[in-house]
């Protein structure tokens, strides 16, 4: 009979999103609305990607971004899918996306109160190699007055909810608001997300560790030391294994659920790595914590990092809570030695 029960008792996002609410007498269910549109635009873009290689949507806009990265079809089509989705729930007031420059402020008339920033196709090099790429958002409250940039410039603790979207072999939305984090796969046949993960918990120490090892020689000592560890561990015990794939969504999803730690170190070239505070940094950072790990820039807890321009960048060092220690360890000891 469980067994039964269990595929029988089909626990939707929609489903679980409206529980939540249900433990909040005074919510209106203006959150469940903004999140039950950042399903469907994630939807939108699954179905999107899926079709890509047939519909000849990739290649070239012919456009830049603000990243002066050349932007394909697929992130232009999800960028405005997402801004379109948002406005029309009528619950935000600010979006900050990867793909524009300036802040869109929502007129009066539709405004609500959230703030949302997202990166609507992260990874998007990797759309033409059929890479698992995503969405990655946080969700921040912007109190009644008239909303400004400062408003968007808060510190990651105090997102409300942060979640990412990964178009791979399956369409799976990872999302967490701040009682945990749950994992949720699209059955195409319903067109709705199930939940298949619940309470994902990061291990406390994993075997893998994630970065691009072609930065290497701009890397800073900690990081070089942390890597040398990582591959000839001096206490005996067997070296970690190398996993990169270079699409963030996909390298976080794996660390989340194998365990292990995901590294985008600065260097002399960048010393603020390339990873994006708000809507890359935050998010990620903010999902681990969630699950019992945690996440660092190399000085401090990532979410307490207080950004002054949408698109900066941050180096981050996340995953199972024993590896960043290590990481931290090694940051702390060469700060003290200076
Ligand atoms: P690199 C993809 O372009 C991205 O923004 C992230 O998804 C990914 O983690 C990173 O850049 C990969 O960067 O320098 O290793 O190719």
């Amino acid at each position: 009979h469980s067994a039964d029960a269990h595929r029988t008792d089909l626990m939707t996002i929609t489903r679980f999103v409206l529980n939540e609410q249900s433990k909040h007498p005074e919510s209106r269910g203006d959150f469940t609305i903004l999140l039950s549109h950042i399903v469907l635009g994630c939807k939108f873009v699954c179905s999107a990607v899926s079709k890509a290689g047939l519909a000849k949507l990739i290649g070239l806009a012919g456009e830049t971004n603000v990243q002066g990265e050349e932007q394909k079809k697929l992130d232009v089509l999800s960028n405005d899918v997402f801004i379109k989705a948002l406005i029309s729930s009528g619950r935000t007031c600010i979006l900050v996306s990867e793909e524009d420059e300036e802040a869109t402020f929502v007129e009066p008339s539709n405004r609500g109160k959230y703030c949302v920033v997202f990166d609507p196709l992260d990874g998007s090099s990797n759309i033409d190699c059929g890479v698992s790429i995503g969405t990655i958002f946080g969700i921040y409250m912007v109190d009644g007055h008239d909303p400004t940039i400062e408003d968007v410039l808060q510190p990651g603790k105090n997102m409300l909810a942060a979640g990412y979207c990964m178009y791979g072999s399956s369409c799976t939305l990872v999302l967490s608001t701040g009682t945990g984090v749950n994992g949720f796969t699209l059955d195409p046949s319903l067109g709705e997300f199930i939940l298949t993960h619940p309470d994902i918990k990061i291990p406390k120490k994993g075997k893998i560790y994630s970065v691009n090892e072609g930065n290497a020689k701009n890397w800073d000592g900690p990081t070089t030391k942390y890597v040398e560890k990582c591959k000839f561990p001096k206490d005996g015990s067997s070296p970690k294994s190398l996993r990169y794939i270079g699409s963030m969504v996909a390298d976080v999803h794996r660390t989340l659920l194998y365990g292990g730690i995901f590294l985008y170190p600065g260097d002399k070239k960048s010393p603020n790595g390339k990873l994006r505070v708000l809507y890359e940094v935050f998010p990620m950072s903010f999902l681990m914590e969630q699950a019992g790990g945690q996440a660092f820039t190399g000085k401090i807890r990532a979410l307490d990092l207080v950004p002054k321009k949408l698109h900066e960048r941050s180096p981050i060092f996340l995953g199972s809570y024993d590896d960043v220690e290590e990481i931290k360890a090694l940051y702390a000891a060469e700060a003290a030695a200076k």
